[in-house]
Parts: C-alpha cells; sequence; structure tokens
C-alpha cells in the first residue's frame, strides 16, 4: 500500500536537517535536551511528530517549546505540549526518540511509518488552525498549519493551547492571546486582594529570560495592587540567560543572585525565576542580612495550608479534599509539616509525574523543591464551588476566594508568575513577611551531590525514586550507612536530564548532612567502577 505520509517533501527537507552521526538523543523529563548546535535535525523531526500527535488527536493543537529553560544559553531544547496544556503523553516519548535517531532519510520515514501504524493515525484527518513556533520545515513536509506564539514563557505556551482548544466549548479556558492570558491572572489577583493592604514592592530576579517581558506586562496589568521591580531583566545580553542568577541558581547554591546584594533590603522578600519562567523561588534577608531561602516545598507548605482553611470556612470540608504530591527531594521537615495536615503522596522526579498524581486529588497541590508547580482543581470540584449556596458572609467570601483560586492558578502546567500571585495572595491575606512564612517549619540540613559514573543506566529505582534496585545490594549499603546519621535519609537516582547519577542527603546537622551524600556518593563511585582519578576529589 503506498504511504500516506508525504515522503517526498519529508526526504527532501530532511536533506537540510542531516543528524549528527554519533549523537543518540532522547526525550527526556522535559524533551530533547542538549548543546543548541547539534539540536537542529531534532527541531525538524519534532516538527513532524507534533504534525502527527495533532492529526492523531483530530486536528488538535499541539504545543511545541524551545527553550534552554534553567539551564545555560547554549544548553538548549524542545519539548512537545499535549491538547489540555499538559505535557506529551509518555508512550509518544519513545516515539518521538526513535523518530530523532533515525540515522538516514529512508529510516525516519520508516519510523515514521510505525508510528502512523502503531498510534493508527488517520493521515487524512483535517488540520485545525495549529500553534506552532519555529520548526516550519517539519510543518511545511507534513501540511500542516501553524501559529507562532513568538517569544514567550513555557506556561503562556499551555495557557494558549488549552484556551485554543477548549474555545467556544463550555470548559473554555481564557482567551487564546497573551492579552487573555494576562487579563486572567490580573482580574482574579486584584479580586482576592480586595480590602487588603497592598504588599511592599516585590523584587523579582527574572533570570534575564523570556519572564522580563511577562512579567513587565504582568506589572502593568497589576496597576496598583502590587509593585514588581524586575530584576535580571537583560534578555538580549548574550550569555547572561540563568548565568549566576534564576531559580536553579538560588535552589542549587542556596545564595542571593549576586546581581541582588546591593537591591534587597533587609525584610524585603524577593523570588527568582527560571528562564523560561516555569519555576519559582523565593527568598528574604533577615534583619541582620543572612538569607532565608523558601523553595517549592516552602511554597507548597504555605499554599496547602491557606487553601485548606478556605475550604473549611466555606463549609466544604467534606465535599472537597484537598491533597499534596512531592517528589523524593521535598525536604523532609516539609512533608512532616503537610502529613500533619493533609494526604501527601510522593512520585518521581519531572512535573508530569506530579502534575497526573495531583489530578486524582479535588483539589491537588503539586510542587518539587526546585519550585516548579501548581495547584489543580478538579472539574466537579470547579462545578461544586460554582453551585455552592452559602449560609453566612464568611461563607460566601471564602466561596468567591476559592473561585477566584481556580481562575489565577494556572491550571495546566507550574507557571512563575501565576504561583509568585498565589503566594502574595496568601501573604497578604494573613499579613506574613518572609519570616512569618519561613517559620511555617525548619527545613532539615540536606545535601545535593552528582557523579559522573560510565553508565547511569545501570541504576535503577522503585518507590518513586526512594530506593535502588539496581546495581544489586547497593542500596542495602546505603540503608546502613544512613542508619548512623541522626534523621538521615538519603536516596540514588539517575539523572533524566543530564548524563550523571543524584544523590541527595539530609540530617539534623548540616555537617552530617554533607558527610552522608559525600560517603553514599562514594559508594556509588566503588559501585559504578570506571577511572578512579575521575572522581572528585572528596570522593577519593
Ligand atoms: C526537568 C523537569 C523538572 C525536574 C528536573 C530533574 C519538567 C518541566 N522539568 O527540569 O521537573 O525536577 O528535570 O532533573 O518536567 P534531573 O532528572 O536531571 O534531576
Ligand atoms: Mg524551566
Amino acid at each position: 500500500m503506498p504511504s500516506a505520509l508525504p515522503v517526498e517533501s519529508i526526504k527532501l527537507l530532511s536533506g537540510q536537517h542531516h543528524k549528527p552521526s554519533i549523537i543518540r538523543f532522547q526525550y527526556g523529563t522535559a524533551g530533547f535536551r542538549t548543546t543548541a548546535s547539534i539540536l537542529d535535525s531534532v527541531l525538524f523531526r519534532v516538527g513532524i511528530v507534533a504534525a502527527l500527535r495533532s492529526k492523531k488527536l483530530d486536528g488538535r493543537t499541539i504545543g511545541v517549546m524551545v527553550t534552554a529553560s534553567h539551564n545555560p544559553e547554549p544548553d538548549n531544547g524542545v519539548k512537545l505540549v499535549d491538547p489540555r496544556g499538559e505535557m506529551l503523553e509518555a508512550s509518544w516519548e519513545v516515539h518521538a526518540t526513535t523518530i530523532a535517531n533515525a540515522s538516514t532519510a529512508d529510516d525516519l520515514v520508516d519510523a515514521l511509518e510505525v508510528l502512523v501504524q502503531t498510534a493508527k493515525i488517520d493521515l487524512h484527518a483535517p488540520f485545525w488552525p495549529s500553534l506552532v513556533a519555529a520548526l516550519e520545515d517539519g510543518f511545511k513536509a507534513m501540511g500542516a498549519t501553524a501559529r507562532n506564539a513568538g517569544v514567550t514563557t513555557t506556561p503562556i505556551l499551555h495557557y494558549l493551547v488549552r484556551s485554543i482548544n477548549t474555545k467556544g466549548t463550555k470548559y473554555s479556558y481564557g482567551e487564546d492571546t497573551e492579552a487573555g492570558y494576562f487579563a486572567k491572572l490580573s482580574t482574579s489577583y486584584k479580586k482576592l486582594v480586595t480590602g487588603k493592604a497592598v504588599q511592599p514592592p516585590l523584587v523579582i530576579d527574572c533570570a534575564n529570560g523570556v519572564g522580563a517581558l511577562a512579567a513587565k506586562t504582568l506589572n502593568e496589568s497589576l496597576g496598583n495592587t502590587l509593585e514588581l521591580v524586575l530584576e535580571n531583566a537583560s534578555t538580549t545580553t548574550p550569555g547572561a540567560l540563568n548565568n549566576a542568577c534564576g531559580a536553579d541558581f538560588v535552589k542549587v547554591s542556596q545564595k542571593i543572585p549576586p546581581s541582588l546584594a546591593n537591591v534587597l533590603q533587609p525584610g524585603q522578600r524577593a523570588c527568582s525565576l527560571d528562564g523560561d519562567a516555569d519555576r519559582l523561588i523565593y527568598y528574604y534577608l533577615d534583619d541582620r542580612g543572612a538569607f532565608h531561602m523558601l523553595d517549592g516545598d516552602k511554597i507548597a507548605a504555605l499554599v496547602a495550608a491557606f487553601i485548606i482553611e478556605l475550604v473549611k470556612v466555606a463549609g466544604l470540608e467534606e465535599k472537597i479534599k484537598v491533597g499534596v504530591v512531592q517528589t523524593a527531594y521535598a525536604n523532609g521537615a516539609s512533608t512532616k509539616y503537610l502529613q500533619e495536615r493533609l494526604p501527601v503522596k510522593c512520585v518521581s522526579t519531572g512535573v508530569k509525574h506530579l502534575h497526573h498524581a495531583a489530578e486524582r486529588y479535588n483539589v491537588g497541590v503539586y510542587f518539587e523543591a526546585n519550585g516548579h508547580g501548581t495547584v489543580l482543581f478538579s472539574q466537579p470540584t470547579v462545578d461544586i464551588l460554582a453551585e455552592y449556596q452559602p449560609s453566612t458572609p464568611a461563607q460566601s467570601r471564602a466561596v468567591e476566594h476559592l473561585v477566584s483560586l481556580t481562575e489565577l492558578i494556572n491550571q495546566t502546567v507550574g507557571d512563575a508568575l501565576s504561583d509568585m500571585l498565589l503566594v502574595e495572595v496568601v501573604l497578604t491575606h494573613k499579613s506574613y513577611r518572609g519570616e512569618e512564612w519561613d517559620s511555617l517549619y525548619v527545613d532539615l540540613p540536606n545535601r545535593l551531590a552528582k557523579c559522573s559514573v560510565p553508565d547511569r543506566n545501570a541504576f535503577k529505582t522503585e518507590d518513586a525514586e526512594r530506593r535502588l534496585v539496581s546495581p544489586p545490594g547497593l542500596q542495602a549499603r546505603i540503608d546502613e550507612l544512613v542508619l548512623r546519621y541522626q534523621g538521615g535519609r538519603s536516596f540514588v537516582r539517575p539523572s533524566g536530564t543530564e548524563d550523571v547519577v543524584r544523590v541527595y542527603a539530609e540530617a539534623s546537622l548540616k555537617s552530617q548532612a554533607d558527610e552522608l551524600a559525600m560517603r553514599v556518593a562514594g559508594l556509588v563511585y566503588d559501585e559504578a567502577g570506571g577511572d578512579p582519578t575521575s572522581r572528585p576529589k572528596e570522593f577519593l
């Protein structure tokens, strides 16, 4: 049977986007990520995969995000967004990987045929107007229509995808423009803080990324309800992106970006976005000028406690159950704090895992310690809120607030700007400064290390990445070591984005957490083999 794929145009255009021969690409935790200079063939092929995904889903809009995210500027990536604004379905990650690795144009066509057959894609289905940035040749090869969303944040792309796909339906998510996004956020924020004292200005470190452009527009839409002071907003300076600034820098180094040292006043709160504005980390300097970080775990604690309180005041405790999703990286003290108040589930690292687990709750709060996260309200919960007849003014206010939260909080993916407004709402309502928020619980000292090993795939985990099943025997040695440390906890997992194995450890004292991490890393190196002189000196 002749192929229904436009084989000629695929082959022709594929000739302009050769795959580098020795490289193996992998659709990992957040898409294809590697040095931008070798990604050309991947982008072309992602264009084709996106077009096929859209065909498979009856012409619905698929999103494609090209971003360095939290990484150094040359370290780029591309990922796909499914119609409801969520991450690409897992089974398609495998197809995307195979397709990206086909070595010749013929192999590429063969790999595409396999996808068309296995996924039962009807290539004659029509395309509806689609949204896609760059990748034009991939679309051209497939004859797909694309809409270029321009330079924007990852969460705005997710917002647009869902808005386009729900346009004109009873589940319309919002107007399918950036203006629609900002209007939705600022209108709900204003409702939530009406009648409350305005917070002092908030400093935002924009990581010199696209969040700067979005934060500027947001600042204008918010008017005098909140003043945002934009720092690290140089989006066109080469090399500035995520360099000594941004959410990842703050989380990993546990320090204020040097560029903010003379900006931030004692007592003042600030936050850092990452390069594509889907991570958020807060911090403040205390009266003595010491730095305190408020990471994704602290955000989860603040927000979950606030939502539970609203649900209770509204009188909806029986009908609306709130739950939290975390990963193994969540600080043990945060897990304890949350478990005392509501159900907490631990899942594997990566937004897609948290998101899916959070969808199982009526209201699912999910945050990774690194600042990715959001709060999901299930459709039945949204319906309950819409139909509820409150019997007191206090109940009625609480329900209005909950409804506004469903508008304020990005329902498609973690969104640093939306999360930032959510945090500001809670701080406003509770009259908290950074200090009161920080005192909800005290973080256990912790340490993260990474080990370069010959084969990270030799490390396999279970129990939401908290335990190793392979290499055999290694987990038992880690367990034995952990027992010797007060409040000790440690786990080892292969990274999904870098060719390394990560080690996390926490203990009651900082020196003990450091020591535990180093000793577990030592076990990893002992097990993994390889050249002993390539180990960092602390493991020798
Ligand atoms: C990616 C993930 C993030 C995860 C991180 C782990 C998304 C959008 N991003 O940045 O959620 O925490 O990878 O990296 O899913 P690792 O596997 O290298 O530790
Ligand atoms: Mg990011």
